[in-house]
């Protein structure tokens, strides 16, 4: 039986790109659940696009009661012209959510060539789903943190 696990999760996750960030959330709340986190443990908040995700995990990963945030979004190359200053100011506004707050703030953001390859690493077979690796990313992270206040 899985060990029921008592941590609070947020999960942001952007809108653009949907049909391939809803993909995401599904295997990272799948995996969640599957590893004992339950389902009203589950905080999750839409936003516009990937260059909004990290205020909002900033702000997430501030409240005491929240032990994790995972961050869930796809910026697609073929797509904009701005791609490299959108994955670039996401992915590092997501790291120093993580280090300004000293909580794990997980970067599930894809940033792909095209479509083909987002939809690869999003798939809904048990592998190669990056909101599912994400997951056990933040709670890989939550023990590892934990372990480190007690040394
Ligand atoms: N946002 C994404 O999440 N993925 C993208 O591929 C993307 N493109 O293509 O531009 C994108 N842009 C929107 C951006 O994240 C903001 O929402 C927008 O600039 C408003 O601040």
């Amino acid at each position: 039986m899985t060990k029921r696990l008592n941590y609070r999760i947020g999960v942001v996750v952007s809108r653009f790109n949907d049909f391939i960030t809803q993909r995401l959330l599904c295997g990272c709340v799948d995996e969640l659940i599957r590893r004992g986190v339950s389902k009203s443990s589950i905080l999750v908040v839409q936003v516009p696009g990937a260059w909004e995700i990290p205020v909002v995990a900033q702000q997430l990963a501030s409240k005491k009661n929240i032990n994790a945030v995972i961050c869930l979004g796809a910026v697609i190359r073929g797509e904009t012209a701005h791609f490299d200053i959108v994955a670039q100011g996401s992915c590092s506004g997501i790291q120093q959510a993580a280090l300004t707050t000293g909580k794990p703030v997980v970067l599930g953001v894809l940033t792909t060539e095209n479509t083909k390859q987002a939809y690869e690493r999003s798939s809904d077979k048990k592998r190669n789903n990056k909101g599912r690796e994400a997951a056990c990313v933040a709670l890989e992270m939550i023990d590892t943190l934990l372990s480190l206040k007690k040394i």
